[in-house]
Parts: structure tokens; sequence; C-alpha cells
């Protein structure tokens, strides 16, 4: 594929912004080459600068499930525009989408728009802190949940995929409080709530881990970390911001029927938009400013165009049907992916729950990041050039997840697989 205009805005770039890139993970470096330029995306398709067309698995991350520029939310954001971009007061919007946030996830009794996840998990685990007058913090290796100083302890995404020891400048103080357990292991768990119960304010986890690539969690340990919060008076906190209106219409905590105390969400609530939110049971988020003490606040939080977007989306994917067409289609891609590995005789284990799809290049299934961290990375690398030659866009790293959307019909499911199947063999 000829990429000259691509190369040539990178090399632009990369004079102007930290790796040519807005955010780290976009800039290639995990799988070779350099990236794309988007000059306009529709339905499930990225076009580049250069005219090349991508059938797109990326998805902006996730927001996108109903495929890029739906005529709907399109519609509905040109009304918006006209009537204004930011107003910095209250409106009607913000209550309908934190009701149709409300009514798929009733365990959010109340809710806090911001601008993005990181914002969002920041925001819970200061109020987790406010509201148990507690310190420390219990995330898990390889998850990851945004990049504040607090969280960039053993994170997953680009961290993982840049294979960064964490990062430089986030001061030892500030993580002295940050304890990590290997993921899905609850007997570490619940080693460190027996030397520090009284001291942990929150347990923060990914319900199901999709950024060391996609990890599910073993049967008890969403309930065990339910127990040992509830037991030792620390609070759960779901990051949802990727699974939420991903894994299923409820978010993981409508799969896996275990209740949070708090939830961050982004992605899909904002449907492509600058969104993020957090929320929870009512005494908790009373605490918040200014109904209470605990400081957050954001110039842009609750925007009309973001709360537009983000209204249209969930509205669509309440219609009968609509969300379920999406996992089977998701269902039938991971089943043919695995098949194509298989036949070619390369070592793939293809996951998936919901509309999320993860592929590791192992020899056996992945439950940790211990054991994420050795899949064949330069394998995975190869197979997403041979992929992206072929029309195919993955995320650019193996310690990321593959995202569908309504777009994603039959037709692009046959041409995804007739495409991997060529991959695998190129790269057996
Ligand atoms: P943002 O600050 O990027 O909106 O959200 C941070 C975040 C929080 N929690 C979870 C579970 C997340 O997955 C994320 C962000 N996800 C990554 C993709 N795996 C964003 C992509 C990027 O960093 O460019």
């Amino acid at each position: 594929m000829n990429r000259q205009r691509s190369s040539h805005l990178f090399d632009a770039a990369r004079g102007l912004m930290p790796g040519g890139v807005s955010s780290p993970v976009r800039a290639f470096g995990a799988v070779g080459g350099s990236p794309f330029f988007v000059e306009r995306a529709e339905g499930p398709y990225l076009i580049d600068v250069d005219d090349n067309r991508y059938l797109d698995y990326v998805l902006s991350w996730g927001p996108l499930i109903l495929g890029h520029a739906h005529p709907t939310v399109v519609a509905a954001l040109q009304r918006a525009i006209h009537r204004g971009t930011s107003y910095g007061a209250p409106t009607e919007l913000e209550l309908d989408l934190a009701r149709l946030i409300a009514e798929a996830m009733p365990s959010i009794e109340m809710i806090r728009f911001v601008n993005s996840g990181t914002e969002a998990t920041m925001s819970a685990l200061r109020l987790a802190r406010a509201f148990t007058g507690r310190s420390k913090i219990l995330k898990f290796a390889g998850c990851y949940h945004g990049h504040a100083d607090l969280l960039l302890v053993q994170a997953g995404s680009g961290v993982a995929t840049l294979g960064l020891p964490d990062s430089p400048g986030v001061p030892a103080a500030t993580v002295a409080d940050t304890l990590t357990a290997p993921y899905n292991d609850l007997d570490a768990v619940d080693r460190l709530f027996a030397a520090a119960g009284a001291e942990i304010a929150a347990v923060i986890v990914e319900p199901v881990a999709a950024n060391m690539g996609l990890v599910l969690p073993v049967a008890g340990f969403l309930d065990g970390i339910r127990r040992l919060t509830t037991e030792h008076g620390a609070l759960l906190v779901f990051d949802e911001v990727l699974t939420g209106f991903r894994v299923h219409p409820g978010g993981a905590q409508g799969r896996y029927g275990v209740i949070p105390d708090l939830t961050t969400l982004g992605k899909v609530i904002g449907g492509g938009l600058p969104v993020g939110a957090y929320g929870g049971r009512g005494e908790i988020m009373e605490l918040v400013a200014p109904a209470g003490p605990v400081y957050q606040a954001g110039t842009l939080s609750g925007n009309p165009l973001a709360m537009t977007a983000g209204i249209e989306t969930l509205r669509a994917l309440r219609e009968d049907l609509v969300w379920e067409g999406v996992a089977d289609a998701c269902e039938r891609l991971a089943a043919g992916i695995g098949a194509a590995a298989t036949a070619a005789g390369v070592p793939g284990q293809a996951t998936r729950v919901g509309t999320l799809l993860g592929l590791y290049f192992a020899e056996a299934p992945v439950a940790s990041w211990e054991q994420a961290k050795h899949a064949d990375t330069r394998r995975f690398a190869s197979f997403h050039r041979a992929m992206l030659e072929r029309g195919v866009y993955l995320p650019p790293s193996q310690f990321e997840t593959w995202f569908l959307s309504t777009a994603h019909g039959d037709a692009e499911i046959e041409f995804t697989l007739a495409a991997a199947r060529a991959a695998f063999a190129a790269i057996a």
C-alpha cells in the first residue's frame, strides 16, 4: 500500500508532537512501520490520507460501537452544534445521559461526568479515600486505569506496550500507597488484606482485563474481591471505562452479577466525543463537591456535544437485539480466528467476551499479566503488518483488545477471516 502522504505527515508531526502522536500506542512502536494518518471514517472503515481503506477493529479504542459517523449520531450532533458547543452550565442532556446509564447499571445511584477515563478513575479513588478515611489503593498488574500518577504502577495498555518500568516523573511517595497483585490471584488479594486491610481505601479492577490483551476473570475472582472489600470496609471500584456497554449492555457488573461501590465509565458513553464519568452509591457520591467536600471540577464536563453523542449511542444500543448482533459477530470472528491459527499451525489463543476479542500468540490460554507478557510480541507484530497490508487494522499492540461495531456485518467478518487465513500462512 502507498502511504507516502502519511509518511510525510508523520515526519512533520514528530517535529511538533512527542512521537508524532497524541497518545503513545498510536505510534506503531510495537508493530513496526509508521502509522497511517486518517482522512475520514465511515461505518467500519477508516480511510487514510493516501486513500487506503481499512476495516477498523480499533474504533477509537472502543467508543464507536455504532461504527464511524453513524447517521443518527451525526444528525443529532448537527442539531446540537447549532445550539452552541459548550455552556459551562447545567443542561437537561446531562440528566438524560445520567438516566440512561443508571437504567443500565442500577448500582450507579449518582454520577459525575468528566472528560476522560483518567479523570474518572483519579476522581473515584480520591472519593474512595475521602469516604473511608484511608490511603492505600490496590490495583492489579497489567490493568490500565489511565495515566494518573497513583495508578501508573505495573500498568497495562501503552505502558506495557512500550515496556516502560512504570513512568519517570511519578514520585515514589505518590505510589507508596498503591499496592499491586496479580490479576486473577485472589489469594494474593487475601494476603494483602490480611496484612493491611484496615488501611485499604479501595480495590480498583478492570472486571474484564482488556489492557494486557483480553483476560477474563476466573470463576470466583470478582466475587472474592467483593467479599474481601466488604469484610474490610474498603470500596470496590469497577473500572468499566472499556468494559461498559462492551461486555454486556449492563457492563461487567451486569454480566457477572458482582456489584461495585463505584464504577468508572468512558468511551461508549460519549459516542466518540471526549467523556468520562464516575458514579455509584448515593451516600458516597454525596461527598463530591459542591454537595460535599471532595473537590473535582472540569471546564467541559457534561458538555452538550459529548452528552448528545452518548445519548444517541446508548439509545441505539437499547433497541432490540442491536447489542446482541455485535456480540454474535464477535463470537463468529473469534471462532474463525482461532480456527485459522490452528489450521496454519500458529499458536494463537483467541479470547472473546461480548463485543471484545483478544488474540495472544501463545501456546496456552492467558489468565494474568505474568503470562501475557511472555506472549510472542514479535509474531503479533508480523501478523499485524500482514493484516494491515490486507486492509484490516488491528490495535497496534499485543496488549490491547479488538473492538467490533454494529457496522461489522457478515461481509466484514468474512473479509477479516480471509485476510487472517492468509496472514497466518504468511507468518507460520
Ligand atoms: P482515557 O483517559 O484514555 O479516556 O481512559 C483511560 C482508561 C481507563 N480505564 C480503562 C480500563 C481504559 O482502557 C482506559 C484507556 N484505554 C486505552 C486503550 N486500551 C486508551 C488508548 C490510549 O491510551 O491511547
